[in-house]
């Protein structure tokens, strides 16, 4: 029987090249997120190329009944999870404390903690049952440094990094592993979202260095996901080379 892997945020990013390199690997797959055309079209190409089963829930992972229901009502036997990445996120905006807006703490805070959390927490259920799972968050650099008017993006990727050591200490006796992944700059869709569909400022956030791409934080995933069964890698940074802390990018 095929292993299956659920990946929240599979519409872009690091979750769509962590789809592809799954699905490549032979898993099953389910893969959330709010863009439903997206994953149908990422469902149908991953089907045909790796002839891979795939279910695709579409929801808002801040709404905590939408995140139950599409996960409960899915076959039994793709609840047989063996791996959850948690990768589903986002920032928005990046000023000042003072200057902050409410309501882009409130979606970061709903999706990067309150969001994981009720993923994880049944996720979790399904592994103890099936007494087997890696779960992987997507941490960050910003979890693990503050970096200038990263305030409350920070302090979600800090909780991450405090609920990824909780769950390890909790999941302990039920043998899951639990894994925190913290990268630096990726070029995806992120610096976008996070100016609200600014493109050229997106754009300047990675001129003149070469960032981390998608697929190799996907790797690297992959490389966590696939070390036997005695191995867990707790926690692991990877950054640009051109990247020293969460700040100090050398531009050339
Ligand atoms: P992208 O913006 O490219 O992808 C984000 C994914 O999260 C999308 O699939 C999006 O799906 C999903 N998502 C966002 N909000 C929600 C929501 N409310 N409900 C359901 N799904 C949601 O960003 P990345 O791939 O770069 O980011 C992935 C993870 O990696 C995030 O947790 C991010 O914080 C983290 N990270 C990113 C870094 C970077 O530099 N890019 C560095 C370090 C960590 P949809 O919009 O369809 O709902
Ligand atoms: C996303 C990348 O540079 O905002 O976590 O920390 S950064």
């Amino acid at each position: 029987m095929a292993k299956i892997a659920l990946i929240t945020g599979a519409t872009a990013g690091i979750g769509e090249a962590c789809a592809h390199l799954f699905a490549r690997e032979g898993f099953d797959l389910i893969l959330t997120g709010r863009r439903q055309e997206r994953l149908d079209a990422l469902a149908q190409q991953l089907n045909s190329t790796y002839n891979v089963r795939i279910a695709v829930a579409a929801f808002d992972i801040r709404n905590r009944e939408q995140v139950l229901h599409h996960l409960d009502i899915l076959p039994d036997d793709l609840k047989q999870v063996d791996i959850l990445v948690n990768n589903a996120g986002l920032s928005q905006g990046l000023d000042p404390l003072q200057n902050g807006s409410y309501d882009d703490w409130d979606t970061m805070i709903d999706t990067n903690i309150k969001g994981l959390l009720y993923v994880s927490k049944l996720v979790a259920n399904w592994m103890i049952n099936n007494k087997k799972g890696h779960i992987i968050n997507l941490g960050s650099i910003a979890g693990k440094e503050v970096y200038p008017n990263g305030n409350v993006y920070c302090a979600t990727k800090s909780a991450v990094d405090a609920l990824s050591k909780g769950m390890r200490i909790d999941l302990l006796q039920h043998g899951i592993k639990v894994t925190a992944i913290h990268p630096g700059a990726v070029e995806t869709e992120f610096s976008e979202v996070r100016f609200k569909g600014d493109k050229d400022r997106a754009k300047k956030v990675y001129e003149g260095f070469t960032p981390l791409t998608a697929e190799d934080v996907a790797e690297t995933i992959w490389y966590v996901a696939s070390r036997p069964a005695h191995v867990n890698i707790n926690d692991l940074v990877l950054m640009p080379t051109a990247q020293a802390t969460g700040s100090m990018i050398y531009r050339g």
